[in-house]
C-alpha cells in the first residue's frame, strides 16, 4: 500500500466484473461521492485505483492493486472474491439490506407455499389437462428447515413463523430466534436435516459449506422433501439430487444458484422434472443502495472509523 493520503471527494474507483455490468454505478456514485472517478479492469487507471467493487473478479486483479485500501462487493456473498489466494490483506465489506432480506423472503415463502400448497403438482397437472385436488396440510405440519441464519435466514424464518410453518434452523454458531428450533455445528447437523420437508439454503460458500448438500445428506431429509437452493450452486451436488428425485426419495427442487451462471441452455436441471430453474434472482440489491452502502464506507475508510458489513476473512463470510 503506497501512503497516499486517502481523501472521499478524490477516491478512484476500480470496476471488477464482467464488461458494462457496473455502468448505472458511475453516476450513482458520482453522487455519493463527488470527485469520484471510475475506470474498469484492465484499464490502466483501474490498476491505480484505491477502491475495488467487485463482482467475480479476475484472479490476479486485485493483489495487482498496488493503492488498493477497501474491496467492496456488490453482493452479499464474497465467495466470488475469497475464491482467489492472491487477494490482498485489505477490508473486504459486502452489501446488507433490509430490502435484499425482503425480498429474499418473498423468495422463500413463495417457494416453501409452491410445494406446501402443491402448485408444483397443480403446474404438471395443468400441462396433461388433469384435474385433480389435493389433501390440504396445516402449515404447522410441513416443516421447514433453513440451513444459515444470518441476515437473510433470520428474515425468511421469521415470516414463516409468521405464517404458521414449523421452522427450524442450523447456524454455525448457537443462535435464538423466537418461533425457530435452533441448532449449530457440524455435529447437529445429521439430526437437524431429519424430518424436514422443504429444506432452504440459505448458507455463505466457504471451504466448509462446498458441497454439502451431496447424497448422503439428502438422503436424511423426509420422504417426498424438496429443497429450495437459494445460497450458491457449489454447494448442491447436482447429479446426486437429480438421483434422489428419480428415487422419489425427494419430490422436487426450486434452483436459483448455480455452479456456472447462466445455466447451459442443454443443462439436464432445466428439464428435470420436479425440478424449477429461476435465473439467480432470489434477491438482487438496487444500485442505489449498493452505491449508497459503498460511499458510507468510503467516508468511514476516510475518517478511521469501523467499516459497515466488514467480512471475516477466516471465516470465509
Ligand atoms: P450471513 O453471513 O448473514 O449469514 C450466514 C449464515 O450461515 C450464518 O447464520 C452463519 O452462521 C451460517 N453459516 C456459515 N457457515 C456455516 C457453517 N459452516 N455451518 C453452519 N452454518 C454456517 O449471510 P446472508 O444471510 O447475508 O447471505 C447468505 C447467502 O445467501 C450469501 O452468502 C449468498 O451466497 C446468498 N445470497 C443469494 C442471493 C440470491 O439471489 N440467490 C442473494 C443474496 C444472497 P453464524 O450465524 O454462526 O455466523
Ligand atoms: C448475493 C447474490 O450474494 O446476489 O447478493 O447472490
Amino acid at each position: 500500500m503506497t501512503d497516499r493520503a486517502l481523501d472521499d471527494s478524490v477516491i478512484s474507483v476500480a470496476f471488477l466484473s464482467s464488461p458494462g455490468l457496473m455502468d448505472p454505478l458511475v453516476p450513482l456514485l458520482q453522487r455519493e461521492l463527488p470527485g469520484v472517478t471510475c475506470a474498469s479492469w484492465p484499464e490502466p487507471a483501474a490498476r491505480e485505483a484505491e477502491l475495488a467493487v467487485c463482482w467475480k473478479p479476475p484472479a490476479g486483479a486485485l493483489a495487482a492493486m498496488p493503492n488498493l485500501k477497501l474491496i467492496h462487493s456488490i453482493a452479499a456473498g464474497v465467495d466470488n472474491i475469497l475464491s482467489d489466494p492472491t487477494v490482498p490483506d485489505r477490508p473486504i465489506c459486502r452489501i446488507v439490506d433490509p430490502d435484499l432480506s425482503v425480498a429474499m423472503t418473498e423468495f422463500v415463502l413463495w417457494s416453501t407455499l409452491y410445494f406446501h400448497r402443491d402448485f408444483d403438482r397443480a403446474v404438471a397437472n395443468a400441462r396433461s389437462g388433469i384435474w385433480r385436488r389435493y389433501d390440504q396440510r396445516a402449515p404447522q405440519d410441513t416443516q421447514v428447515g433453513i440451513l444459515g441464519l444470518g441476515e437473510l435466514g433470520t428474515a425468511a424464518a421469521r415470516r414463516l413463523v409468521d405464517l404458521g410453518f414449523s421452522v427450524r434452523a442450523w447456524s454455525r454458531s448457537p443462535k435464538t430466534v423466537a418461533g425457530v428450533a435452533t441448532s449449530s455445528g457440524s455435529a447437529a447437523l445429521d439430526a437437524f436435516l431429519g424430518d424436514v420437508d422443504i429444506l432452504v439454503s440459505l448458507l455463505p460458500l466457504t471451504p466448509e459449506t462446498v458441497g454439502l448438500l451431496n447424497a448422503e445428506r439428502l438422503s436424511r431429509l423426509r420422504h417426498g422433501a424438496a429443497l429450495i437452493l437459494c445460497s450458491r450452486g457449489e454447494h448442491l451436488v447436482a447429479d446426486d439430487l437429480i438421483a434422489l428425485l428419480r428415487k422419489g426419495h425427494l419430490r422436487g427442487a426450486v434452483l436459483d444458484v448455480f455452479e456456472r451462471e447462466p445455466l447451459a441452455a442443454d443443462h439436464p436441471l432445466w428439464r428435470e422434472p420436479g425440478v424449477l430453474v429461476t435465473p439467480h434472482m432470489a434477491a438482487i440489491a438496487s444500485w442505489s443502495v449498493i452505491a449508497q452502502q459503498i460511499a458510507e464506507n468510503v467516508r468511514r475508510l476516510v475518517r478511521g472509523e469501523p467499516l459497515l458489513n466488514a467480512v471475516d476473512r477466516t471465516r470465509g463470510y
